[in-house]
Parts: structure tokens; sequence; C-alpha cells
């Protein structure tokens, strides 16, 4: 070290000084910022006040099948996605012309699904409904709580809604509906009612809807 840096007693402090700051500082931003991930759960950020908005997109398909009396029908839906899932709801819809409006003569339904080949495996649903409009209707939920609807996080780290928002990879995959028809005429037994009604059309649609975060920070009212 030369003469020319510690020339005085001042500039020895200074460097002294400096070298002190230049250690401790950094330990001690460290330990807080350690402190700070141990409490708030995440390594991105303060505890905060923010406006969470869910930017949208669907994905949709249907299919038409003309099924005779005790046919069953295999509706397939293949559902690839980059963005979250948030639901899937599949509708089931028919339409009895040839014995129009409710009564004996109507047509009906019975739906099951098979999720086995979508990830994550939801729960399946059946049901049954007259060919009437909409014969049955699900929805499955992928990521829990998710409706769309943007909200306000208060008292929350960044990462701590990431964690929230994710469908975990669930709902990609084939999603198979199994439509069964149940012909009904109010024409006697055999030819005469064959003639009358003898099978319908039914249609099963599909809407995926998917989302990406858009999280920004709100300035604290004062
Ligand atoms: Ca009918
Ligand atoms: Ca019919």
């Amino acid at each position: 070290m030369s003469e020319k840096l510690f020339g005085s007693q001042r500039a020895i402090t200074i460097w002294v000084v400096s070298v002190v700051f230049a250690i401790v500082f950094p330990a001690y931003f460290s330990v807080m910022a350690n402190s700070a991930d141990a409490t708030g759960g995440g390594a991105s950020g303060a505890k905060a006040r923010w406006q969470v908005n869910f930017i949208q997109d669907n994905l949709t398909s249907e299919e038409t099948m003309n099924l005779g009396d005790g046919e069953q029908g295999d509706y397939y839906f293949d559902l690839e996605s980059d963005m979250m899932i948030g639901y899937v709801e599949i509708t089931v819809s028919c339409n009895d012309n040839d014995e129009p409006g409710p009564g004996p003569g109507m047509d009906a339904v019975d739906v099951e699904t098979d999720f086995s080949g979508v990830s994550g495996t939801p729960d399946d649903e059946s049901a049954s409904g007259s060919c009437n409009g909409v014969a049955a209707e699900f929805s499955i939920q992928i990521t829990p709580e998710f409706n769309g609807e943007g909200y306000i996080a208060d008292g929350v780290t960044k990462s701590e809604i990431e964690a929230k928002w994710n469908d975990n990879g669930s709902g990609r995959g084939e999603w198979l509906t199994s439509v069964t028809m149940d012909v009904n005429t109010i024409g006697p037994a055999g030819l005469v009612g064959g003639v009358i009604d003898s099978d319908e059309d039914v249609t099963v649609s599909w809407r995926a809807v998917l989302y990406t975060l858009d999280i920004t920070a709100v300035a604290e009212e004062l």
C-alpha cells in the first residue's frame, strides 16, 4: 500500500469504514432477505397489495352423431394447452324433431364420461336427460376455485399468488363422453312406431377455459 493511499489518518479511517460497510451491508441484507423468505414462503418479494387478473382464452369443439335406439356414441375431445386450464364444460344436446314437445314420445339420452385418459384424472360424470334442448351439462373444475374473475390480493407475495393459480398439469389428454340413445315414440310398437321415430341427432360440445396470470402491484391507499 502506497503512502499516497494512506496519506493521512483521515484517509485510513475512511478506508476502514468503507471496508466495514462493504462487509456488513451485504450480510445485513442477506439476513433480511432470508427472513422475508421464511415468513413469505416465496423467493420473490415482499408482501404487498396486488391486482390479480386472468387473461382468458376458450378452446371449443363440437361433434354431432345420429344415434338409433339403444345405440352408443363415443365423443372425443383432445385437449392440449400451454396455458393453464381453469375448467372444462361439456354440453350434450338433442331435439326430438319426430315428435316435438314434451310427452311420452320424447327421446332421451344417458350420458357417461370416461376421463381416465385425462391427466389428473378428474372425477367422472353421468346424467340422463330428455331430447328437448340441453339434455346434460357438466362443468369440471381443473384449477381449484378458478372462475375467471379478477380480484385484489392483500398482504401476500407475488409468488404466493402464482402458487395458488396453477392447474398442476391436470386436464390434458383425451376427454371421452359416451351417449346412449333411448328413442321413444307414441306410435304402436314395431313397424309403425319405428317409422314415426327411430333415431335422433346428438351434439356434444366442449369449452375449455384457459388462462394466464396478470399480476400488478397496487399502491396502498393513504
Ligand atoms: Ca321420439
Ligand atoms: Ca327422434
